[in-house]
């Protein structure tokens, strides 16, 4: 039996659509790819993934995506991508079309465009109307960062969430990958978090299992979070318990990790997974076993101690 896991409530589109590939007999890689992208395609929530999603300070919409396939250890990325919907497919054509890994901003943009993808206007009414009321510059300056504490922490919680990441285990028993994302709502332009960065927001190893994140990219990346958790895979951990050292992980090295969000999911070659989280709230979609279900992970903080 394949089984499929996805970040976030609106994981369960990619879930679906991806489990129906599986069951077609497709391969890890399609079917998180064709899930990925029907939550870009998702314009209805409009703080989700893709077109539609916030915009960063300046009131651009930056896409970030990467892609990985299980068969063969090869991946691709793009990230700063503007005016094209579906950047994990651009990720996939970086993959099987170029000599490189990962291109950015104009240049990704100019491949995708040689690629024959449309460029097109990415704001929805609802999600530039949000940005002129909430965008960080219309406040006052945060206090200057603390020496042991550099930067103010954006937060990532149930309201304010933009990464589709999906993990696939087809039924020849190969895994696949993609993670696709805006970013972090508000951030600074040009910012680039874990989300496309090979290692940090998504990792696949034929041999070992999968794993992926979502949340503050900026932790994850410090731990290089999914490479960090396949690693422990490979050293016997199950998913959960790779995930849980991962979150524990940011808990050591990261002074503030009480006022941020990174969540975590994994898959073994035996097709088991794993989630965990800082907060609670982290609900995932898993398709397994012939069931298909929202989850909520568990957790390092409980609810009361946020
Ligand atoms: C980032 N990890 O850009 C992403 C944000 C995210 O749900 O996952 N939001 O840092």
């Amino acid at each position: 039996m394949p089984t499929i896991i996805a970040t976030w409530p609106f994981g369960k589109l990619a879930v679906d659509t991806g489990l129906a590939r599986l069951l077609k007999g497709e391969a890890a890689l399609d079917a998180a790819l064709a899930g990925a992208q029907a939550v870009e395609d998702d314009t209805a929530s409009r703080t989700s993934v893709g077109f539609g999603s916030l915009p960063d300070r300046i009131g651009r919409l930056t896409l970030d995506a990467c892609v990985m396939d299980g068969r063969t250890l090869s991946c691709g990325a793009v990230a700063g991508l503007e005016h094209v919907r579906h950047p994990a497919a651009v990720a996939r054509r970086v993959m099987e079309k170029t000599p490189h890994i990962f291109l950015v901003g104009e240049g990704a943009k100019w491949f995708a465009l040689q690629e024959g993808f449309p460029l097109e206007y990415p704001y929805t009414v609802a999600a530039m109307r949000e940005w002129e009321e909430k965008h960080p510059n219309r406040r006052p300056a945060p206090p200057p960062p603390k020496k042991d504490n550099p930067a103010p922490p954006p937060q990532v919680d149930e309201n304010n969430h933009d990464t589709v990441t999906v993990l696939a285990h087809d039924q020849a028993g190969h895994l696949g990958g993609v993670c696709t994302t805006s970013g972090l709502a508000y951030k600074m332009h040009g910012r680039v978090g874990d989300s496309p960065i090979i290692g940090a927001g998504l990792f696949v190893d034929p041999e070992v299992g999968a794993a992926t994140a979502t949340g503050l990219g900026e932790a994850v990346i410090k731990i290089c979070g999914s490479h960090l958790i396949v690693e422990m895979m490979r050293m016997g951990a199950s998913p959960q318990r790779a995930c849980e050292e991962a979150v524990k992980r940011i808990s050591i090295r990261q002074k503030n990790f009480k006022d941020i969000q990174v969540g975590f999911l994994a898959i073994n070659k035996a097709g088991e997974v794993g989630a965990f989280a800082i907060q609670p709230g982290f609900q995932y979609a898993l398709a397994m076993d012939g069931k298909n279900e929202l989850k909520d992970a568990f957790s390092l903080l409980p609810p009361d101690k946020k």
